[in-house]
């Protein structure tokens, strides 16, 4: 047997003394209070989008947040949207595929996207893949995030990505974002900042932020704006992100995952939603597999009586509820699907090209 199934619905209440867990909650809280679900309802005469008069001037334009795994990238899309739309994690190699995250003013649209992180110990496949997505970015972006952890002196992985962008980035502006500013101790600040900025002479700009508390998000996003063009809409004013909601599914599951697995079965694991659809009693049905690699990974994906995947799944069902605005039915299922992050066709199946 290779399939294991818990019902985790309602059975462990997890006390939620996490602080990434909390933030998650506090975006999706603020966006749900906002928003009520992935997309607002416009009201009124529907009108074509992408028809609706723009004010003059006004600009827009792609924001691509490159750097290596850990900085805070995701955290920063989330914090400039304010809206969750990438899932965060302890652990490096969180984000998987390009994400985006979409800021509509009236007067500008941004779409930023998060990527995954550039390092360089591509040990499988799916993390060539991974950082293949990530340097597809940049040339595709009008302005470049350069997302370093100023906690901690440069990194070899951050010398790389700056000779990348020296070479890929070729005209467009790039921005130095000094991301963990609040883990930088004041007498250091000054060396290490400049320590940063060595490592790209070229760049345009520069912000220390901390994308967990908030500051200086207003601040970077004034200045992105000085360095975008004019231009159109490219999405309704009411979109957030351009994933489907099955993907969205898949990525808050995941995160519970990360959350709960430690050493290699984090890495080893991958979510699939097989079905997502809301009942006629108003829950809406979830079922997901998580993928693990080795048949000895399955019992430490489930735990003792089925205690581990029912705590994944009780955190990641309270994500979701959020997510879709009422009560969830979450069917989860352990699967063993050998050497998938070496597998062409189990990455097709997960979307990556
Ligand atoms: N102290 C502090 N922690 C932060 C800040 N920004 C992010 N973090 C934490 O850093 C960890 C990694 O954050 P992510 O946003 O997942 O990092 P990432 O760069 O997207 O990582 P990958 O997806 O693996 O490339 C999480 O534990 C975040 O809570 C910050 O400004 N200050
Ligand atoms: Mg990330």
């Amino acid at each position: 047997m290779t399939e294991s199934n818990v019902k985790p619905s309602g059975i462990v209440e997890i006390p939620d003394e996490n602080p990434e867990i909390q933030e998650s909650e506090s975006l999706i809280e603020a966006f749900l209070t906002e928003h009520g679900a992935v997309s607002l309802e416009s009201e009124g005469e529907p009108q074509p989008w992408n028809e609706a008069p723009l004010p003059a001037g006004h600009k827009s334009g792609f924001v691509a947040l490159i750097g290596r795994p850990n900085v805070g990238k995701s955290t920063l899309v989330n914090a400039l949207v304010g809206h969750k739309v990438a899932i965060v994690s302890r652990k490096p190699q969180t984000t998987r595929t390009r994400v985006t995250g979409i800021v509509t003013e009236p007067d500008h649209q941004i779409i930023f996207i998060d990527t995954p992180g550039i390092h360089d110990r591509p040990p499988h496949k799916i993390n060539e893949k991974m950082i293949d997505e990530a340097v597809a970015a940049i040339p595709d972006a009008d302005v470049i995030l350069f997302v370093v952890d100023v906690s901690s002196p440069p990194h070899d992985e951050d010398i790389h990505i700056a000779r990348l962008l020296a070479a890929k980035a070729e005209k467009r502006p790039v921005f130095f974002v000094l991301n963990k500013m609040d883990q930088l101790p004041l007498e250091k600040a000054e060396a290490r900042i400049e320590s940063f900025w060595a490592l790209l002479p070229g760049y345009a700009d520069s912000m220390p932020t901390s994308a967990l508390k908030g500051t200086n998000i207003e601040r970077l996003h004034a200045h992105l704006l000085d360095h975008l063009p004019e231009g159109p809409r490219y999405y309704p004013h009411d979109q957030i992100t351009d994933q489907t909601i099955y993907q969205i599914a898949a990525e808050l599951i995941r995160e519970a995952v990360l959350h709960f697995a430690h050493q290699e079965v984090p890495h080893a694991s991958a979510v699939l939603v097989e079905d997502l659809q809301e009942q006629e009693n108003g829950t809406t049905y979830i079922s997901a597999r998580i993928w693990v690699e080795r048949e000895s990974q399955k019992p430490i994906m489930i735990g003792k009586g089925g205690q581990q995947l029912k705590r994944i799944g009780s955190v990641a069902r309270k994500e979701l509820e959020r997510f879709v605005g009422g009560t969830v039915y979450l069917d989860l299922w352990v699967k063993v699907k050998p050497k998938w992050r070496d597998h062409d066709a189990r990455l097709r199946e997960l979307g990556f090209k």
